[in-house]
């Protein structure tokens, strides 16, 4: 029987359990990555391990989140995260260089090799045939000092791609297309493997543009074969030796197979609020845009911006529209400044954008009241932009610039231009200047804390008894954004007591309030949810500050991977409902208990929750053995300590 591609990367790096979908799995982590936002944490989690040097091959840290730097806060942390990177042999990207994912695979990605990154979007190395996975901080401090990653063995999804994109069409089309099919819930576990004869007519930039946003179909990464076209872009990258080839058996077996026939796709747009409400540019042809943003880690290629620049050539955007361009990285943006496409950029009428996350994550940009805004990013959650009554439109850099052009939502097709055919250059512009090696003698090094910088907040070990309050009640699709929002109050990242003011905020602006008056008065606080809870980024925090509010668990109908994980990092304990209707039944403010939990988890057996009104709801907890035992310990860092007791 042959092995599909994601087996065969997994079997090189197992280090415990079997390739058995469902399981639990360890494997080695060969590669990391942080960025600024989730980095500190992830620095501060390390530093508590006593581990001078990281035993990975490679580690970075990025700095591309937050460079606003509005205050002492964000220069603190950027200052940190250098010296903490300096001391233990990890490299340091500094603000500028650009966007962590797409500067890991320009500069770092390595086909066959795994990628553990605290950033949801980390399967953007998927594009160079790595196995690539979000993780929160703690995960990744871990794997910092050699330990392995704890996943479900996945399920493995083939998406055969045959024919090839038509003019107009582009790769986000591909995965807008998959977001339709599949929407962002209900893939928990599985893995998107891309096959097919249509996989040698997308470049490495458009199949990263695909596995970039595979992260929002909620699976656990999305990986591309690594063939001829992987080998010559590593070769423009000047790293041709670390070319592998690698591709499924003939007859690799897959849970579940996909057809896709490029060559009848047509321009899509993700409607607000959410990446999976997909419809036809034709279909919304004709809305009014206000702002147009061309850049994130999705959309910011060399490839990208050329292809923008040349739309724009000698023509000038629409007069009422607001209009930026962000390039993914300093490679991106030297290369278009030397080959004049950022003056074409420039004499449109757009705004040019350092090479930061910026306005994907709400960092400025943020739309006037009611606008709408289409964006190449990969999120459009309500608020997301800094604006709540933004209407976010998510598209292709050829959607995108058709409606900067015409300051309508405009199928690109309908622009009566020639598509520009733009060529992957032969080499491209290397200069890691601003990557910053290791350095030589750590001792020397005196790791700066700033008054930013706080200590990563104690947990208690869980309590027998859970008694308190519903302290909110939420619907679907809860994100992280939700929970824990970005955008102005990034900032915090580094200060748990201060950041914890805002969960929830756009949701119910009191529940901090509420949540620690409850605290106070030895109440604990529970959150009650809906089906896939947890959506969208990484951030731990979204668990961290909840932990520090007093929330000892979440009851939902289902949750999303890398949240799940984090809660029980960080000791809160996630159930699901054991009959989905019960959601039903009980309101915010109901108090509520939950008895005898350390027997029930060591058992493996369901717990019930009472609610003051005297009705019982039957709960379920699948954690696996060891999630039982840091959870019980009150997370991952409590456990770790017993551990090496
Ligand atoms: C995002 O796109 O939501 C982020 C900001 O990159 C997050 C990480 C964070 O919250 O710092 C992610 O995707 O994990
Ligand atoms: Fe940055 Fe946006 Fe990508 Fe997150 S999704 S890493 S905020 S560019």
């Amino acid at each position: 029987m042959g092995k599909n591609l994601v087996t065969k990367i997994l079997e090189t790096h197992l280090v415990e359990g079997t390739l058995q979908p469902g399981t639990e799995i360890a494997i080695r982590i060969d590669q990391t990555l942080t960025q600024d936002a989730t980095g500190t944490m992830a620095y501060l989690q390390f530093e508590a391990m006593g581990v001078p040097k990281v035993r990975t091959e490679l580690s970075v840290s990025y700095v591309d989140h937050n460079t606003l730097q509005d205050g002492f806060e964000n220069a603190d942390d950027h200052r940190y995260l250098q010296t903490v990177a300096a001391k233990h042999g990890i490299r340091y990207s500094k603000a500028g260089n650009g966007i962590c994912h797409q500067v890991h695979l320009e500069r770092f990605g390595r086909p066959g090799k795994t990628l553990l990154g605290s950033d949801s979007h980390t399967p953007t190395g998927g594009g160079v045939g790595m196995l690539a996975i979000g993780a929160g901080g703690l995960d990744i401090a871990v794997a910092m000092g050699g330990g392995p990653f704890y996943l479900t063995s996945p399920r493995v999804i083939k998406v055969n791609l045959t024919g090839r994109l038509q003019p107009w069409v582009a790769a986000k089309d591909v995965i807008l297309a998959l977001l339709e099919k599949l929407t962002t819930k209900g893939n928990v576990g599985f893995v998107v493997e891309y096959a097919g004869d249509g996989v040698s007519t997308l470049t490495v930039p458009e199949r990263a543009t695909i596995t970039n946003m595979g992260a929002e179909l909620g699976v656990t990464t999305s990986v591309f074969p690594s063939d001829e076209v992987t080998k010559a872009f590593l070769k423009a990258q000047k790293r041709e030796d670390q070319w592998i080839p690698l591709a499924a058996d003939a007859d690799a077996v897959y849970d579940k197979v996909i057809d896709l026939d490029l060559s009848s796709l047509v321009p899509r747009v993700a409607k607000p609020h959410s990446p999976d409400n997909i419809a036809t540019v034709k279909d919304v042809a004709g809305t009014k845009v206000d702002q147009v943003m061309v850049g994130s880690c999705t959309n910011s290629s060399y490839r990208d911006l050329m292809l923008v620049a040349s739309v724009l050539k000698g023509r000038r955007i629409k007069a009422d529209v607001s209009f930026g361009v962000a390039p993914g990285s300093r490679q991106v943006l030297e290369m278009i400044a030397k080959n004049g496409a950022l003056a074409d950029i420039i004499a449109s009428g757009a705004r040019v954008l350092e090479a930061t996350c910026g306005f994907c994550i709400g960092a400025g940009q943020a739309p006037r009241t009611g606008a709408v805004s289409v964006r190449t990013s990969n999120r459009n959650f309500e608020g997301r932009s800094g604006t709540k009554s933004g209407q976010v439109y998510l598209a292709s850099p050829e959607t995108a610039v058709a409606a900067a052009l015409t300051g309508t939502l405009t199928d690109p097709r309908d622009l009566e231009i020639a598509y520009p055919s733009i060529e992957m250059p032969q080499e491209f512009w290397i200069d890691d200047s601003m990557i910053l090696p290791p350095a030589d003698k750590p001792d020397e090094i005196t790791v700066f804390r700033g008054p930013n910088i706080g200590d990563p907040p104690k947990t208690d070990a869980l309590p027998d008894r859970i008694k308190g309050l519903v302290t909110i009640k939420v619907g679907d699709k809860i994100t992280t954004d939700h929970i824990m929002p970005a955008g102005s109050r990034l900032k915090y990242r580094s200060n748990i007591p201060k950041y914890a003011e805002f969960v929830f905020e756009g949701v119910d602006a009191q529940f901090s309030k509420k949540a620690l008056e409850n605290k106070k008065a030895g109440l604990h606080n529970v959150i009650m949810a809906g089906a896939s809870y947890g959506q969208g980024s990484s951030r731990e925090h979204a668990a961290i500050c909840p932990m520090y509010l007093g929330v000892k668990a979440v009851v939902a109908k289902s949750f999303e991977r890398i949240h799940a994980a984090n809660l029980i990092n960080f000791g809160i304990l996630p159930l699901t409902f054991a009959r989905e209707q019960d959601y039903e039944t009980i309101a915010a403010q109901d108090s509520v208990e939950i008895a005898d939990i350390h027997e029930a988890l060591r058992a493996g057996r369901g717990l019930t929750l009472k609610t003051g009104a005297g009705a019982s709801i039957a709960l379920v907890s699948s954690l696996t053995a060891r999630q039982r035992e840091i959870i019980l310990a009150g997370g991952m860092l409590n456990y770790t300590r017993m551990k090496s007791k």
